[in-house]
């Protein structure tokens, strides 16, 4: 057995492990590294000290291990200025004295300071409100937010930050203060910026677009259709803030839309065209707000009136339209199902290297055990010359 551990077969468990330890070895490095590091300008001339106790010159440099230095001056206190310092100037610099004493070494990150931002803001409801933004600035540095919402003339409350999102909400906003005030402060090694915004939340009430859609023929009337929806499930409770419904349609290939407005969920077409296909598509505003935003509309629904003389072809229930629509629902499953079957090549994949992984664990331990195996062999076969051998060698002592 101890043949094993420095057998190929130990060789093969180690490769296996450092292969797969690889990633958070670099991440410790990386944290390791970040424990000394200077920030500083793109674009600027970059000031390096050579340690704070008093230097011994002349100094050397060495950029990322090597004494090919970016433009700079060295000053005759050791410090380095790099001129107009750009992304290839960032990196790890150590200076050493004439005897190559290590006296001082930083990692250099650059940057700018943050900039204003661009920032927008969605009402889906009168209790919500999300603030999102965006960099006009590109910093190359990390960076925390902080964001404060507040009606004219009342107290800031937070505006709470998803910061992998870079967007923030305000859950109950007063509704009733017109104008508002959002204030989103980013900060990083190199300074502060604070971008404010003003709006008027009942302009920017927007619902989502009405939920279930459906759109149904009515049995002996082929010039009429059902259209029937959902409010948002982003909406409220129906009574307290009621939507009220936009509504339009045209036989397939026209380019004329008929419309009609409704608080209902519910409309009855009467002047469709008989045996055409029908798109039909709804979007929702709040009732009482006139200054607020139309939802997007829904998606296509494609309906065919009844027909006399056709038996029911398909059930009379809600998803009867999408069978009448291939434009809709085909796009989006071919895309759900190349996203899937790239998923599933991955995993065939990763399935396909272990396999293999495995494979040569198996030739490698049986290798190993042959080799022992031949190993004692050999010995056992080399023991018994040597007694041969002194046994003739006995012999011929004489006695
Ligand atoms: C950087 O240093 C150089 C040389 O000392 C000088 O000419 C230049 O004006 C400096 N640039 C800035 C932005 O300070
Ligand atoms: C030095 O290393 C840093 C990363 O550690 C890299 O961004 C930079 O480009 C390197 N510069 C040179 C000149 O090798
Ligand atoms: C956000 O941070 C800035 C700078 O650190 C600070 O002045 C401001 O008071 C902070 N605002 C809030 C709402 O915490
Ligand atoms: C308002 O919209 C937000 C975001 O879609 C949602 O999370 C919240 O539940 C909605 N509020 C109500 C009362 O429906
Ligand atoms: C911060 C950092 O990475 N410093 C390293 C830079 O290079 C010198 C010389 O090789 C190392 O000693 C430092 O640890």
């Amino acid at each position: 057995m101890p043949g094993l551990l420095s057998g190929p077969v130990c060789l093969t468990v180690i490769w296996m492990l450092s292969w797969s330890l690889r990633p958070s070895c670099a991440q410790i490095w990386t944290d390791e590294v970040l424990s000394d590091v200077q920030y500083g300008r793109l674009d600027s001339n970059v000031t390096l000290a050579c340690g704070k106790s008093e230097i011994r010159i002349p100094v050397m440099w060495l950029h990322n291990h090597s004494s090919v230095l970016p433009w700079h001056q060295v000053m005759s206190d050791g410090s380095l200025v790099l001129l107009h310092a750009d992304q290839s100037a960032q990196g790890n610099y150590s200076c050493y004295d004439d005897s190559g004493l290590l006296l001082h070494s930083v990692r250099l990150r650059l940057g700018r300071p943050p900039g204003i931002l661009s920032i927008s803001c969605q009402v889906p409801n009168h209790t919500h409100v999300r603030c999102s933004w965006s960099e006009s600035v590109k910093t190359f540095l990390p960076a925390t937010f902080n964001a404060s919402f507040r009606g004219k003339t009342q107290e800031s409350k937070p505006c709470i930050i998803d910061v992998t999102h870079r967007h923030c909400d305000v859950h109950h906003p007063a509704f009733w203060q017109t104008i508002h005030i959002l204030k989103v402060t980013e900060t990083n090694a190199l300074g502060s910026q604070t971008t404010s915004v003003q709006f008027r939340l009942d302009k920017l009430l927007k619902p989502d677009p009405p939920a279930s859609v459906s759109a149904n023929k009515v049995e002996g009337f082929p010039m009429r259709l059902r259209v029937s929806w959902k409010y948002p499930t982003s909406w409220p409770q129906e009574n307290a803030f009621p939507l009220r419904f936009h509504i339009r349609y045209r036989p397939y290939g026209s380019s004329i839309w008929s419309e009609l407005f409704t608080v209902e969920v519910e409309v009855v077409i009467s002047d469709a065209l008989a045996g055409h296909i029908h798109q039909v598509q709804v979007r929702a505003q709040d009732d009482v707000n006139s200054d607020s935003q139309w939802s997007d509309w829904t998606a296509m629904r494609l309906v065919r009136p009844w027909e006399a003389g056709t038996t029911t072809e398909f059930p009379e229930d809600t998803t009867s339209p999408d069978v009448f629509n291939p434009f809709s629902t085909k796009p989006e499953t071919s895309t759900v199902k190349s996203q899937n079957s790239v998923a599933q090549d991955d995993d065939n994949f990763c399935l396909l290297v272990l396999l293999i992984l495995f494979s040569i664990f198996i030739l490698m331990t049986l290798l190993s055990l042959i080799f022992v195996v031949w190993m004692k062999h050999r010995r056992r076969e080399h023991a018994t010359k040597q007694e041969l051998a002194s046994m003739v060698k006995m012999k011929s002592v004489p006695i």
